[in-house]
């Protein structure tokens, strides 16, 4: 039996690829030295696309025998999805198994920007401790938690934040039953009534710039905002002026609205610490979502039903 065709537009890690390509022919577009000719000659039997760039309409429609998009990454907000349902073309992500390490880095964002670590590392590393004391941080006890979004991440987040003594309220599109913390259907109710804000949704059209300057104001100047969801969530500009002018108390981003591009002005400021986007970036956690993809797409070949199809 001939295997099924798939295009990899980025490699997945070397475990779950080689299972991949032990039951597939994969074309790996990453490595193309002329891409476009690359599309050109397989397209026309390409089954399956494996992606963490995403994949838009007109991407989409290069591929008439397409049937499965595997995306790597809970996010499929760079997928569209919209284009993929008329196509008649599955979609699926990698929920649940990066939850706990996303979250983690939540912890470790509110617990860096409050307490300085990056500050205090470079305070030690320039020579600058036998000269004199640094500032004190803030403590994170006792003080209230915003979660916006909350799906598996905020939940994560949230058990997290308890330990470390922060109380938790949270903002989504609907309050939902089995959450007993205290629901704010208004965000900037949530920013004023939070010392720190840690977003946890999901990026896209929904989200764009919720975190605007009237949730950034409500923060305030000794608030922190976490950002582990996507960088579209918040209007940039106006994080940025706020942090600059002392609007904003400080800022833990692991996303960018341009990514990898990031704002210059945030460089040089002491109240941010900045991340490349590695929420899920471990060994384990990686490996495990690879592993989904692949299970997704040898399912789907194997005419078996999807293990996390995209709702
Ligand atoms: C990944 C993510 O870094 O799962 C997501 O939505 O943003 C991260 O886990 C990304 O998907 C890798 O491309």
């Amino acid at each position: 039996m001939t295997k099924p065709v798939v295009l990899a537009l980025a490699g997945l890690m070397p475990g779950p690829f080689a299972e991949l390509e032990a039951n597939c022919t994969v074309h790996r577009l990453w490595e193309a030295a002329d891409k476009e000719a690359l599309i050109a000659r397989v397209a026309p039997e390409i089954r399956g696309i494996v992606t963490g760039p995403g994949v838009s309409a007109e991407l989409m429609d290069r591929f008439p025998a397409l049937e499965i998009i595997g995306n790597f990454g809970v996010g499929y907000d760079k997928v569209d999805v919209g284009h993929a349902k008329i196509r008649g073309v599955r979609v699926t992500n990698t929920p649940g198994v990066l939850d706990d390490e996303v979250a983690d880095l939540g912890l470790l964002l509110m617990l860096a920007t409050a307490r300085r670590l990056c500050v205090g590392d470079r305070f030690v590393r320039s020579g600058k401790w036998t000269q004199g004391g640094l500032p004190l941080a803030r403590s994170l006890r006792g003080k209230r938690l915003g979660v916006v979004g909350m799906g598996r991440i905020g939940q994560a987040v949230a058990e997290r934040a308890q330990v470390f003594g922060l109380s938790i309220a949270w903002h989504g599109p609907r309050a939902k039953p089995d959450i007993a913390h205290p629901y704010y259907p208004d965000l900037v109710a949530l920013a004023r009534d939070s010392d720190v804000l840690v977003l946890c949704c999901p990026g896209g059209a929904a989200t764009h710039h919720i975190v605007n300057r009237a949730v950034i104001e409500a923060l305030g100047p000794d608030g922190i905002l976490v950002n582990i969801a996507r960088g579209t969530v918040v209007d940039e500009p106006e994080l940025v002026a706020a942090l600059t002018d002392g609007r904003l108390g400080a800022a833990g981003l692991d996303v960018f609205e341009h990514e990898p591009k990031v704002p210059e002005a945030l460089y040089g400021l002491d109240n941010v610490v900045l991340q490349p986007h590695v929420g899920s970036a471990t060994v384990e956690t990686r490996n495990a979502m690879a592993d989904l993809v692949v299970r997704n797409l040898l399912a789907h070949f194997a005419g078996k039903p999807l293990l996390t199809p995209v709702a």
